[in-house]
């Protein structure tokens, strides 16, 4: 076997998650939760960190995708052989809450993208006065999503909660 096969192998065996949402949404924090369950001191994602995470015999290769308005109109050139989106929202961030919708049904209509399920975290749930995923979920208009599978879960990066 060579190289190629390799790779070819590992792509077959791999599912390709990417994390979206706005900067400060908490992604690279929930990426590395889900790496190594502690909390590690991020800086503002220039562009993308990848990493893979190994659950129940299941890889999974994480694209953290830079949420900043410059970064967005990128996301795009990361959807190729993509299985699953995870969405973070930052719970307490209201008044960007229209921008997350906007990029969400605009990801939904993307070609590449079709075959997606979406799992949306709620996240920062710790913090005082923050939307509950209901309200998130009635705001984003999640039950009116019928071509795509989909979840919410309301979590907290900090402590991994849910
Ligand atoms: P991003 O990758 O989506 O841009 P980060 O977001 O993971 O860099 O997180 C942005 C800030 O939000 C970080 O704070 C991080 O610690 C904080 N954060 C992430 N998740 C939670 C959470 O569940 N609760 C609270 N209270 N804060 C969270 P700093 O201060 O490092 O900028
Ligand atoms: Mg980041």
């Amino acid at each position: 076997l060579n190289n190629w096969w390799f790779a070819k192998i590992w792509l077959w065996c791999t599912h390709k998650v990417i994390i979206v949402g706005l900067d400060n949404a908490g992604k690279t924090t929930i990426l590395y939760q889900f790496l190594m369950n502690e909390v590690v001191h991020t800086s503002p994602t220039i562009g993308s960190n990848v990493e893979e995470i190994v659950v129940k015999n299941t890889h999974f290769l994480m694209w953290d995708i830079g949420g900043q308005e410059s970064l967005r109109s990128s996301w795009n050139t990361y959807y190729s052989n993509t299985e699953f989106i995870i969405l973070v929202v930052d719970s307490i961030d209201r008044e960007r809450l229209s921008i997350t919708k906007e990029e969400l049904y605009r990801m939904l209509a993307h070609e590449d993208l079709r075959k997606a399920a979406v799992l949306i975290f709620a996240n920062k749930q710790d913090m005082k006065g923050c939307m509950t995923a209901a309200e998130i979920s009635t705001y984003l208009t999640l039950s009116s999503i019928k071509d795509h599978p989909w979840h919410i879960q309301s979590c907290c990066a900090l402590t991994g909660e849910g």
